[in-house]
């Protein structure tokens, strides 16, 4: 195919739409990867977009991917639950099965391989030897450090060893999943095995630095790791990513902006309970506890399982599961402005509820109320305004408005 039609190709591809299939010059040739060359060029159009690359960078996608090239790929799992590899076998077009054996070459997956025993564990060090500082390092699973990494081992070998031997050699390194990341559920309090994730054992000098990308969740997004993978053998490197070494294409922006739930949550429309009206007509959960405005992750646009679902979808609050430490994190269910109000002194709480209920009618910085704080307070304090149930505030809540008023220079016009 032509560069130029390979273009209109992946255009077609990126604009989507049943209808939008691309009008060959000759049929093309199925990839002989488990995968036809039109489902191909049409994932990597839609991979280069997910990915935010410009659209040549799709043609590269191809380019890198058709060149035969197969990175070297050793996929060590540790601490973890399994649900990191089921969510990734369940990705969407082209299976994350067919490419991982279509464009890498995966050495070792304990799970996927059909070999077992000494001789997959002979085979796995042997390719450790052969591709030495060239290999793709996977780590699924966080690492246990308490007594000597004593707590978890696979043939012998400390998880803490194998990491330490496996990083050393290799080219980079892909942390799957909020164990391999931070630690996840196995280093919720009070962390008995010493659970660590990788970074910070590489910043604890334990582990030899690699480049390393974190994939978050619990478990995280099969396109994640699939749109990751293939930057990566595209280009060489990992996508740009934010502080907490998470790609931005995936983890941007929060779960809350890209959310379906959130015309409900501008209209103030909430489930209060998993089984009232709101909840059966499918009303915001910000209320039941959801983490989605401060969580960051692609699940509303992604989804699981080919697109079908996530978990708000399906009517449960985000439990924030792509953020650091969130087994921890001020429990599931409470709403995020109570968490703040208990942690917050009274100006953090007047704020907390300034801005959770005031500026649905007036500015978001008070400094611009026209209104002295003692004046609203009294204003609040009057039977008209306590008539209407969103500003029924107790004197001690009504304290904390006036503190934060105070602070933020609320005046009269
Ligand atoms: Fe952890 Fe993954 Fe949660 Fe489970 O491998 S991120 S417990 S889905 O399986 O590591
Ligand atoms: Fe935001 Fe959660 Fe409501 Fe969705 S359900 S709009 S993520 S608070
Ligand atoms: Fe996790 Fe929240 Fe998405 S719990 S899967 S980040 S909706």
């Amino acid at each position: 195919m032509g560069e130029g039609a390979m273009k209109r190709f992946l255009h077609a591809g990126r604009c989507g739409g049943g209808g939008g299939a691309p009008t060959l010059a000759a049929p093309t040739p199925p990839s002989g990867r488990g995968l036809s060359r039109r489902a191909f060029l049409k994932w990597a159009a839609v991979t280069a977009s997910s990915l935010s690359l410009p659209a040549h960078a799709a043609m590269e996608l191809v380019d890198a991917l058709d060149s035969g090239r197969r990175l070297p790929v050793i996929w060590l799992s540790f601490q973890e639950c399994t649900g990191c590899s089921e969510s990734l076998t369940r990705a969407g077009a082209p299976t994350i099965e067919r490419l991982l054996f279509g464009f890498i070459s995966l050495e070792y997956h304990h799970l996927l391989q059909a070999a077992a025993g000494a001789r997959a564990e002979a085979a796995r060090d042997e390719a450790r030897e052969r591709e030495k500082g060239g290999y793709l390092l996977v780590v699924e699973g966080s690492i246990p450090t308490a007594a000597g990494g004593a707590c978890a081992t696979t043939a012998g070998k400390s998880h803490l060893d194998q990491l330490r031997v496996f990083a050393a050699d290799a080219a980079a390194v892909i942390a799957v999943g909020g164990c391999a990341s931070d630690g996840g559920l196995p280093a919720a309090a009070p962390n008995p095995t010493g659970a660590m994730g990788v970074g910070a054992l590489m910043e604890a000098g334990l582990v030899a630095r690699r480049p390393l990308v974190n994939l978050p969740g619990c478990p995280p997004l099969p396109v994640v790791l699939s749109g990751t993978l293939a930057h990566f053998l595209a280009f060489g490197r990992f996508p740009e990513s934010d502080d907490g070494g998470r790609p931005l294409a995936f983890y941007g922006a929060t779960v809350h902006e890209r959310c379906s739930r959130y015309h409900f949550y501008q209209q103030g429309l909430f489930a209060r309970r998993f089984d009232d009206e709101g909840a059966r007509k499918g009303w915001c959960l910000y209320e039941l506890g959801c983490r989605g405005p401060v969580t960051r992750n692609a699940c509303a646009s992604h989804k699981w399982n080919g697109g079908v679902s996530f978990p708000i979808q399906c009517g449960h609050p985000c439990i924030g599961c792509s953020e650091t430490g969130f087994w921890d994190r001020d429990g599931f269910y409470r709403p995020l402005e109570a968490v703040a109000l208990e942690r917050a002194d009274a100006s953090g709480r007047g704020e907390a509820l300034y801005q959770g209920n005031c500026v649905y009618c007036h500015p978001v910085d008070p400094a611009q109320l026209g209104i002295s704080p003692e004046g609203a307070v009294e204003q609040l304090r009057s039977s008209a305004i306590r008539a209407h149930q969103r500003f029924s505030f107790t004197d001690t809540e009504l304290q904390d408005l006036e503190a934060y008023l105070s602070e933020r220079g609320a005046t009269p016009p």
